[in-house]
């Protein structure tokens, strides 16, 4: 089908097209297009753009990158669709960081093609293909990891994560830095700095704030980060611009008759139009 750029929603269905490919390639699950799904939801209460939060969240996790031994970014099916080359920007604005793929629904086919999506998009070295290690007290397939890749890590970057490796890698002592839309997810409220963010968006603009950051890399030195305060201001720019809409849905009906007074029931006799 083609998509007709003069669409008001254009630039969602081609990320939407871009994803049913992917699907169809074996490279997102099913389940990964209703994660979507429920993505794009929470970008359209929040305005679809980066909010004054979350660009906050975005230059603290640039800080915290920057400051790590061992930084990580781990990589699912979506993310691998959705932002190869923002996570190959990432990878070339702080050096040493290690990119690991990391898969819910996990299969070697799957495996192969992430790593092949992320090498496509110009990545060099791509880690958890042969896991050697395992996060403890996670019984999903996430829990297979890479001894000197996210097992070693310090600072984990976790977009579209789920709630229980977020759990299970601050149990392990890392600082987890996740990127997902909802801020009432259970990641977005365990992770010690959620981004509430499109992961493109937020991953671009964490390339040009690692790039700008003066941190010196590795000295562990960590900016503190108030999460409550972040999830509090994603859940309030919700809840402003839900309150925005209902105000004006209320002025467009403010002077009109109620529907039920405007249009009578069958058979019953309405006023006309033209009676004083
Ligand atoms: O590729 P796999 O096998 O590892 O599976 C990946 C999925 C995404 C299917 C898996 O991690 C999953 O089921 O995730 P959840 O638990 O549905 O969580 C995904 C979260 O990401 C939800 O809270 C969504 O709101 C959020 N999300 C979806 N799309 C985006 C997003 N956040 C940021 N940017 C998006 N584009």
């Amino acid at each position: 089908m083609r998509l007709s750029r003069r669409h008001p929603r254009y630039a969602s269905l081609r990320v939407r097209a871009a994803l049913a490919r992917a699907s169809r390639a074996g490279l997102v699950v099913p389940e990964g297009l209703i994660a979507h799904g429920r993505g794009e939801m929470f970008d359209y209460l929040l305005g679809e753009r980066t909010t004054p939060g979350a660009r906050r969240a975005e230059r603290w996790a640039a800080q915290w990158l920057r400051a790590a031994r061992h930084p990580v970014v781990s990589i699912n099916g979506n993310v691998a669709a959705l932002a190869a080359p923002e996570i190959v920007r990432l990878a070339a604005a702080r050096p040493g960081l290690a990119v690991e793929v990391n898969l819910f629904h996990r299969t070697p086919k799957r495996v192969r093609a992430v790593v092949a999506a992320l090498r496509h998009a110009g990545l060099a070295e791509v880690r958890g293909k042969r896991p050697t290690a395992r996060i403890p007290g996670l019984p999903s397939d996430r829990a297979l990891v890479d001894r000197e890749g996210i097992y070693r890590a310090d600072v984990c970057v976790v977009p579209l994560e789920d709630g229980d490796r977020t759990e299970a890698l601050r149990a392990l002592g890392k600082r987890v830095i996740s990127s997902d839309l909802n801020p009432l997810s259970r990641t977005s409220q365990r992770a010690d700095l959620p981004i509430v963010d499109e992961v493109t968006r937020a991953l671009d603009r964490l390339a040009e704030s690692v790039t700008r950051d003066r941190t010196p890399l590795g000295s562990g030195d960590f900016h503190p980060v108030d999460r409550g305060a972040l999830l509090a201001a994603a859940l309030g720019t919700i809840g402003r611009n839900l309150t925005r809409r209902a105000e004006a849905a209320r002025g467009r009906s403010r002077g009109r008759p109620a529907r039920s007074a405007r249009r009578p029931a069958r058979g019953t006799p309405g006023r006309s139009r033209r009676t004083p």
